[in-house]
């Protein structure tokens, strides 16, 4: 059957379905089924992921897959971190949001390497309120200026340790492609989807 893909981001919409789809399992947006986004209330990735999900399997009265995501800077004291979409005027000005990581990195001092990781958080939700939650993380190094027109977000500025490229710079597969032997994918969100899908696919 199919899920509720509860979020309103083009990208991460694109990334849940190519993950979702191996599976067999389509995923309608939440922006298509009209849902309205709740507030992110949550101190952490994990209760914003909840919220959401929560709030679109009620509405919808179907399963629904959440994820609450962001960039959590070393030097910055991990910020964005759950802001990381607000930096960008509620998702509108990446390009602003990633010169404001680089101000703030030169405004503090802060030495190189700049390290960073992303994190993502996903919630499936079901409508009689049963909730299960992964957490996945990749950690790498900023880079400026911003790289590549691939992905999403702050893709541009984000090289994964143990990589050349930034995520900007990489296809769909290689960012968050699920390796046929069962090694670890490469993004958080692969990695969050990686258990995820251990546990109820
Ligand atoms: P929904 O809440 O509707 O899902 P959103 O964009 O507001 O959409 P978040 O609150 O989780 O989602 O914000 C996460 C932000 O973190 C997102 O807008 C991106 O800017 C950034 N982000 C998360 N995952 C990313 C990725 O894989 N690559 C680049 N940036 C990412």
């Amino acid at each position: 059957g199919g899920v509720v893909a509860a979020t309103h981001n083009a990208g991460k919409l694109r990334e849940l379905r190519e993950l979702l789809a191996p599976h067999g399992v389509e995923a309608a947006g939440a922006a298509e089924l009209s849902l309205a986004e709740p507030e992110e209330t949550g101190t952490t990735f994990r209760d914003n992921a909840v919220i959401k999900a929560d709030a679109a399997a009620r509405a919808s009265g179907r399963p629904a897959l959440a994820d609450d995501s962001g960039l959590c800077v070393e030097a910055l004291g991990g910020q964005p971190g759950i802001y990381s979409a607000r930096w960008a005027s509620g998702s509108k000005d990446f390009a602003a949001a990633m010169a404001r990581v680089e101000r703030e990195l030169l405004a503090a001092g802060a030495p190189r390497p700049w390290r960073a990781h992303f994190v993502s958080a996903l919630a499936l939700a079901w409508p009689d309120g049963r909730i299960e939650t992964f957490e996945g993380r990749v950690d790498g190094e900023l880079v400026f200026p911003p790289r590549g027109t691939l992905g999403f977000g702050y893709d541009p500025i984000f090289r994964p340790d143990g990589h050349a490229r930034t995520f900007g710079e990489m296809s769909s597969e290689e960012k968050h492609g699920i390796p046929a032997d069962g090694s670890t994918a490469l993004s958080h969100r692969a990695r969050a989807f990686q258990m995820f899908a251990r546990e109820c696919l």
